[in-house]
This record gives C-alpha cells, structure tokens and sequence, in this order.
C-alpha cells in the first residue's frame, strides 16, 4: 500500500467487486495470464519495449478480441522479456519498462528501467455487476502521481491539462458548446501523463460510454471506467510526450497522404444555393485574388434532404457546374449525413429495406428517428455489407458527377427529438442492434463507433467511385484510430473570442490524439464574428491542418470579404500565407504519415521538463519548425506569450528572441506571432490562386542560421494519386551546420519525382553577418541583397539538386 493513500480514500464500494489473489498463470502464445481465486483472470501481452497491452475478465471468459481502432498493419514485435516470479509479484523486464503484478490482489506498478514508478494501480481492476442498475461496469483506478498532469482525449474543449478535471465520451451533438461541454463529439478513449519529466500514455480501447477522471473525485486517483465490455488498455512508456503520440499513431494507424488540394483554404456555409450563388462565391475569390481550394455543399443541394439526390432547382447540371468550378480551380465537396428517409419512392430507401442495410431496434422493426428530412432509417455501418452498400450508393455522386470529397455530419449519431420519440437523448435508442462486424451487440456499444465506422464506409466509396484519386473525408465524430478514414472538424462553435481560443486547444488535442487533420469552422458557426475577430481567427487556421471557413447561414455572410475591403486584404495576405507555406505543411503531413508525429504540438511537446511549457495553450506549433500565438483579444497591440528554451527567430523580423521567458510581443492587424526554429529549412512556394494554378511554382528554400546542427525535410509528390507510393516522391533531407563565421547545408535526395521547378530560389536568414562568399558545390555564386516587409535578407538561385552550399563571413 502506498504510504500516500490516505485511509478513508480505500474505503470500497459495497457494489465493487474485486481480484481475489492470484492462483495461477501460464503463458500462451505471446500472452501471459494471471488467474485469480475468484477466476478474474488478467492478461499481459508485451507488443513492444514500451508498448504493453492488459486486458481483465472478471469470470475468466475473454470476450472476442476485435477492435475497430486497432490499425490492421500494426506490427507488434513481442520482444524478448525476462520474466520472473518475487515472493509478493510477478515481474516482466523489457528493455524500457518493468512491470510487476500483486500476487494478493492483481494491482499493476510500471516502472522505467531505473526504477522511477511511471504508473501505479491504486485499486488496480474491479467491477460492479449491478442488476438494480442494469448493467456491469468495468474499472481501472491508478494513483495520482505528485505532481503529474495529463493531455488527450480527443476534441475536450477545455484546459490542455486536465488535472482535476472529469469527462465522458458518448458522442453528442453539441450545437453551441462551451469550454465545459461534455461529452462532445468525438470518442478517443487515450491520454497522457507526464509527472518527473516522465511521459506515458494510456489508451482504454472500450467504446462503450467511458468515463475519465483525473484527480477530480479523489486528488490522489486517476480513473477511468465504462458502461461494459471489457477492462482493455494500451499502456506506452514515453518518456517523451512525442513517443507516446507516435506509438498510439502507430498502434491506430497513419493515415495515407491528402490530396494537395485538401490542405489548401476551404469556404463553407449552410449553405450556398442556387448554383448562380455558389458561382458568385467563387467568382469572387477569383476576383479579388484570394486564393482558395475548396467550396461546400451543405443539406440544401439535396432533394428533400435525400441523401444522393440533387435539387435540380437549385442545381439543374450538378455535373456541368462542378466541371465549371473545377475549370477555374475549385473542388466541391457536398454534404452526406446517415439518415435516409423513410419513403418508399426514393431508391435509396428502397434499396436498403430490400437489402436489410438498416439498424433495427432490440426487438426486430427499423429504428425509425427524425432528423432532416423527416423520419428516417440509419445505416449499419457495422456491418462490412452494409459499408459496401453505401460506398457503391456514391457512384453517381463520384464517379458521374465529379464530386471531389464528402463531408460526413450528424454521425455521433445525432437524431431531433420528436415527440414520438421516447428517449431522452439526441440519439438512437440503446436497444438499436449492430452487427459489429461480426460480434452482435446493441448501441451501448457500438455508439461511440459509428461515426468512425460512417467515414470509413464513405472513404471506402471515394476509392470504390474514383480509385485514381485520393479520398478526402471530413467527419464530425469518430474514434480513436478514425485517422485512418477522414479529417475532422471541431463541430458548432460560436462566433466569439472565446471560442478562437477553444478553437485552438480543440485542434491540438485532437492533434496529440492521432488524428492531426482537423480544424474548426473559421470565424464561428453560431452568430457573426467581427472582422476582427473573424480576421484574428483566419489568421489562426493558417497553422491548422484543415482550414474552412464554415457558418451556420441564419445570420449575415462570413467571406472573406463580407467584413469591408480592409479586413479582405488582411485575409488575402493571410491566406496567400498559407499557400507560400503549402510545402512545408505537405512535408509536416507527410511525417504524420510515415511517422505518427502530430501536425500540432502543444508546448509541453517542445520541451516537457520545462514545468512553465505544461500549462501552456495558446502557443503551439505546426510542424518542427513553425512556432505561433494567436492573438485571441479584441484591439490587441500585441500580446504575452512564452517560447520555450531553443533557438527561435521572429518570422517578420527575423530577429533573434529571448527564450525560456514569458514577454510582451507587438503585434499589427496584420500578422500573428510567429517564430521560426535556428537551423530550420523551410520550403515555401510563390503564391497560387490554388493547387496546381501554377505548373512550375516558383521554390525558395528559407535557410535560418544556427550555430550548431540541425537537420530538416521537404517532401513532395504529384500532389494526387498514388504514385508516391511506388517511388514518385521527391524527399530532401537537409543538414545545416554553422559556425561563429560559417553555414554549410547539405542536400541527399530520395524519390523519383522530378520536382516541378529547375531551380531554387536560396534566402539565408538571420546570418551574423552578411554572406561574403558563398559556393553551390565548390562553385562561387553570387548573392544578391533582397527585403520584405520588415526583413531584410539575402538570397540567391541555384539548381535544386545541389549537394552542399557553403557559406562564409
Ligand atoms: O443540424 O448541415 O455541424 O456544420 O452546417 C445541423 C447543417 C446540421 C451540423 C453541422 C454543420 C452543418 C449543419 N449540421
């Protein structure tokens, strides 16, 4: 017993159940289980040095071992680990971690290798089967470490650091959602703790409804617990934060590369209609030079909100128009929510009666439940048949009509309420039945996966309809491992300052929680920002993976334009931004995809022994390199904000900063804060009206000094399709090392891609001093003085496949 538990902390639930002493074990395959007095049997599979999977029965029955977050490329290496038996514990040694087991009462204790205790049961497994209640409840209860705080789960839109704090995860439709809302969305049962400098994660792969507790109920107990199934989680040693990030990627999933075009600026609303309107918008950008990608269809493109039709009123030549907006660079994607309404004339409908796709309550009819258009029926997405039925139902949508991506809604799954409704909440009934692929269950279970499990059937019809093509899906809720399917966005926010902050911790926990494509509507969906604040939030989403501006419509327009002429040309400079800073957001996706790396980094990313960097929020950083603070306050002159110990540079200025300190920044209307990393090598691009505008789209490659080393990528393909993945990519990894009076930047080159420019254009920031000479492979070339805005630099071109640039003064 830990001296630290104080007494009446123990007292026990009469209704919790409990681990008698350990009776027996055995080893099968590469699992160990321990069975107790009582049959509660625990098995431990060691997956790798710092991954360890333990899974509780409490009747010694497992259930089927399926898990829909579980990526099916995951390759565990089961190492080789001593184990051993103490007189009081079982004890497992892998390289990294040492776990023991409590003979008397099963309780877990990990450690490091050095003995620290990472995370150490407090009441360890029980369970309450209470039939009063109605149902059995599985928990985990560990000690609180001193000092420890933790980070994750998912799109929280409250504090980073959630000490002292209690969630559920039950996907809900939650319209208008403050920083306390919850549960919210998305359902991504994993966290981390860091305590001592020592970072680990844990993730809970249950999705029944669970709930979360850290040191909220009891200050010295972190717990988490859910309405069923099975005690099953995912432990992993860091003791990095970044480690844990990419071993839970890795274990759920990397997701494949978007099209180019995806991580360009998008504009939505509720909704653009007729097609004349649509044109107007579009039109518009065109004409104002404001570069953009993407335009949306929301419900109102339907017939009758019939998923899969056209309201050929408002869209007479659905397939016309979208050729048109394609000509001048602009990729639709339309809406597809889960409900089908229910009429016998409409195929879909039809079609899925006939073919049993549909959920069906407990005893046997169709669940029936309101939502757009009327009462409807809901797909089993459960079901693997079911999955191919409706990535078929995407053919005419795709493949005829040219549709370029889908956005998913009202997945959680979100029903209204009707007065022939008896439930009480926004969803279905937990009676409704699933097949879940093959392991029947009710909606009690399959609930928190069936956003995830919509996306997936909906990225499988981008392949199915349009296989030359990347898929880009955007869903509203998913689960842990739902990367692997979609992007996502942060749902109903409002229209306030408050919520841009919201906005920017939402994006960076659901960064640390595998799934980096995510973003929030830009500028608020509820109510009308101002154009400062609508500006200051643009500004912002530059640094997201996925940037749209998305409103709900019932108030006035939210363009960039709709705020006066001066506010468009702060958006337009901002977005170009984004477009200039294309590849290296490329690159950061790409590393997220080959290496589980989240796209966004809190601080306590950056440097996590540093205690300041573990309460931080607004900072954050998009990629290795690119540090900002959003300016998150009305008539803002500037703002404090903290960088952590490094080499930073300010990127308007390029003037070194003070680090490890907390200060005061200037800023105008027309930046943000933003620092670039000592020895970093940025590519960027000239501006594009969108991706591909320009066939060869001028290159620079942006040099910061560093004394020191410090290596970086940029990689780059078509930008669509899958050749990258039998060798057309074009990946350079640079090393620049510099001295008191020198900087040398080296150049290897993997990949076949013929990169669509001859030259680079070179620009040396920062430098101690002027440049005096500097060579391309032993060849002098000549620098030439350049500026822009408040920096001065210089630069020159050379070939982009140099091997070495020297550079002295
Ligand atoms: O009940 O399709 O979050 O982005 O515009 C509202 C209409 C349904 C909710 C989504 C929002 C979307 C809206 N939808």
């Amino acid at each position: 017993m830990n001296e630290f538990i104080k007494e009446e902390t123990m007292i026990r639930n009469p209704k919790e159940k409990y681990p008698l002493p350990i009776a027996s074990h055995r080893k099968e395959d590469n699992k160990f289980y321990f069975v107790c007095e009582n049959e509660v049997t625990l098995c431990v599979e060691i997956l790798k040095d710092q991954m360890i999977r333990f899974r509780y029965s409490a009747t010694g029955i497992f259930q089927n071992d399926f898990s829909y977050a579980i990526d099916e490329k995951f390759q565990p290496d089961h190492p080789e680990v001593e184990f051993k038996e103490k007189e009081d514990h079982f004890r497992f040694t892998t390289p990294r971690v040492i776990c023991r087991i409590n003979k008397q009462d099963l309780r877990v204790t990990l450690l490091d290798r050095s003995g620290t205790v990472i995370c150490e049961d407090e009441k360890g497994f029980h369970w309450e089967n209470d039939d009063t209640y109605g149902g059995e409840i599985v928990q985990m209860s560990k000690l609180l470490q001193s000092q420890e705080n933790f980070y994750g789960l998912g799109d929280k839109a409250g504090k980073l650091s959630m000490r002292k704090s209690r969630f559920t995860l039950w996907g809900t439709d939650s319209y208008g959602y403050g920083a306390d809302s919850d549960p919210l969305y998305k359902n991504i049962p994993f966290y981390y703790g860091i305590h001592k400098g020592i970072a680990y994660g844990i993730f809970f792969d249950n999705s029944f409804r669970s709930h979360f507790d850290f040191g909220k109920e009891r200050a010295n107990v972190t717990s988490f617990w859910a309405d069923g199934g099975e005690m099953n989680y995912y432990f992993f040693y860091g003791p990095d934060l970044m480690s844990v990030a990419e071993q839970f990627v890795d274990l759920t999933g990397k997701p494949e590369l978007p099209p180019l075009w995806a991580l360009g600026y998008h504009q939505c609303k509720w909704s653009y209609y007729p097609e004349s309107k649509v044109k107007e918008v579009t039109d518009e950008f065109r004409r104002r030079q404001i570069p953009c990608d993407a335009i949306y269809l929301d419900i109102d493109y339907m017939d009758g909100f019939r998923c899969f039709t056209w309201d050929k009123e408002k869209f007479p030549t659905p397939k016309k128009m979208i050729a048109e907006l394609e000509e001048q660079g602009f990729k639709t994607v339309v809406m597809i929510d889960p409900g089908i309404k229910v009429d016998k004339n409409y195929w879909v409908c039809q079609d899925g009666v006939e073919k049993n796709m549909f959920c069906r309550r407990g005893d046997g009819p169709l669940l029936v439940a309101p939502v757009w258009p009327g009462d409807c029926y809901f797909p089993d997405y459960t079901k693997a048949d079911v999955r191919e039925w409706w990535a078929t139902l995407y053919r005419e949508m795709i493949a005829e009509t040219g549709v370029h991506g889908v956005w998913n809604d009202m997945n959680e799954p979100a029903i209204f309420l009707a007065d022939n409704f008896t439930q009480s909440e926004k969803t279905f009934y937990n009676d409704v039945r699933h097949d879940y692929d093959g392991n029947p269950c009710s909606h009690r279970k399959a609930h928190n996966i069936y956003g995830m499990q919509m996306s997936r059937a909906t990225y499988e019809g981008l392949k199915l309809n349009a296989p030359q093509n990347r898929p880009f899906v955007i869903t509203r809720s998913t689960y842990a491992g739902g990367q692997r399917y979609s992007s996502g966005w942060t749902g109903d926010n409002v229209a306030s300052w408050e919520h841009l902050k919201i906005a920017n911790r939402q994006c960076q926990r659901v960064a640390i929680s595998g799934m980096s494509f995510i973003g929030s509507d830009v500028g608020g969906f509820i109510d009308q920002p101002s154009g400062e604040l609508y500006l200051r939030w643009v500004q912002m989403a530059v640094f997201h993976p996925f940037f749209r501006t998305h409103s709900s419509g019932d108030h006035g327009e939210q363009e960039p334009w709709s705020f006066g002429d001066d506010i468009a040309e702060l958006c337009r400079r901002a977005i170009e931004f984004r477009y200039r800073i294309l590849p290296y957001i490329y690159t950061t996706f790409w590393q997220h995809s080959t290496k589980g790396t989240p796209m966004l980094r809190p601080l306590s990313f950056l440097n996590q022994t540093d205690k300041e960097t573990l309460h931080r929020m607004e900072e954050f950083c998009l990629g290795d390199d690119l540090l900002v603070c959003p300016i998150s306050q009305p008539q803002a002159e500037g703002r404090w904000m903290f960088l952590p110990k490094g080499d930073w540079y300010h990127f308007w200025t390029d003037k070194k900063m003070e680090t490890n300190l907390e200060f005061w920044i200037e800023t105008g209307l027309d930046e943000i804060p933003l620092f670039v990393r000592g020895g970093a090598v940025i590519p960027m691009y000239e501006v594009q009206q969108y991706v591909g505008e320009k066939e060869n789209p001028q290159t620079f490659i942006h040099i910061y000094y560093l004394n020191g080393e410090k290596e970086s990528q940029f990689y780059m393909d078509e930008g669509q399709g899958y050749g990258y993945e039998s060798g057309d990519f074009s990946l350079r990894n640079y090393k620049v090392v510099g001295t008191e009076n020198s900087l040398t930047i080296q150049q290897s080159i993997e990949g076949d891609f013929d990169l669509k420019t001859k030259d680079f254009t070179v620009v040396l920031h920062a430098l101690p001093e002027k440049a005096k000479a500097a060579k391309v492979d032993g060849k002098s070339v000549k620098l030439k003085k350049a500026k822009e805005g408040r920096r001065e630099f210089q630069q020159f071109n050379t070939g982009k496949d140099f091997g070495e640039i020297v550079l002295e003064w």
